[in-house]
């Protein structure tokens, strides 16, 4: 029986690249003068790189405008970044980003079965206070058990490193193979099978059509269960349906 689930942020619990993080990151970029700016395909491409900072410092190595001194491209990713997080927060506190269809009801169903939930995501944690404080109230984080972010492990996913950091949280190191993740990207179910954790994953617009073959399955979305493979639902992907997958597994 699922112990806990483990949930990604970005991509997973809503849709936050594409008009939320990436509206963000050129904001910041207006606003402080600086020439680039990411259209829609590049960040794209971008999202293989985890965390905002280390995105920033891996896509100066191409900008021709950027500084031409390592010390300073750290630099001017490190006064973007904080500006960035706040321009991010101005957007989710609008209620622009929803949480995906099944997300709320998955919660529902942790809660009613007495399931433990966590967050672990390579995001700041400002961004995630934002976003879930919009969608679930000032005290959203009294539904998580553990809530790992960025600055709990800095090693990116797909470094296993956030999910180590709340299985020991939980104390479930030793019986990991009752937890389950939710996640979206690659990085995120590499992250998630490194630390011995099954993982489906609700595929995202920019992963839309990535086969997770180490995923337990992997669909759309959580509120319908068709179209997932390897196997289908009937109805929504419910706590029951996710340990029936992690039973068959
Ligand atoms: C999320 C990320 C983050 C966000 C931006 O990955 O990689 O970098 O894109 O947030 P995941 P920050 O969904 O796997 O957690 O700017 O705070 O890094
Ligand atoms: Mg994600």
């Amino acid at each position: 029986m699922i112990e806990a689930v483990l949930w990604d942020v970005d991509g997973t619990l809503a849709e936050t690249e594409r008009d939320g993080h990436r509206i963000a990151f050129n904001r910041a970029f207006e606003a402080t003068g600086v020439p680039w700016r990411w259209d829609e395909q590049r960040y794209g491409e971008l999202l293989r790189v985890a965390g905002g900072r280390e995105r920033m410092l891996f896509d100066m190595l191409s900008q021709p405008q950027a500084p031409s001194s390592a010390a300073e491209r750290e630099a001017l990713a490190a006064r973007l970044h904080p500006i960035k997080n706040r321009l991010y927060a101005d957007i989710v506190a609008q209620r622009e980003l929803p949480l995906r269809p099944g997300v709320a009801e998955l919660f529902d169903d942790c809660a009613a079965a007495s399931v433990r939930m966590a967050v672990v995501t390579t995001t700041s944690r400002g961004n995630v206070d934002a976003l879930l404080g919009a969608h679930l109230g000032s005290h959203w984080q009294s539904r998580f058990a553990a809530i790992v972010c960025a600055e709990d492990a800095p090693r990116k996913k797909p470094d296993p490193e956030a999910y180590e950091v709340a299985l020991q949280r939980l104390g479930l190191q030793a019986r990991r193979d009752h937890v389950i993740a939710i996640e979206d990207s690659p990085a995120g179910v590499a992250a998630a099978r490194a630390a011995g954790v099954s993982v489906v994953v609700t595929r995202s617009y920019y992963f839309a059509t990535e086969r997770p073959d180490a995923a337990l399955a992997y669909g759309t979305e959580l509120a319908s269960g068709r179209d997932w493979v390897p196997r289908n639902a009937p109805g929504r992907v419910s706590l029951g349906v996710l340990n029936e997958w992690l039973r068959a597994s």
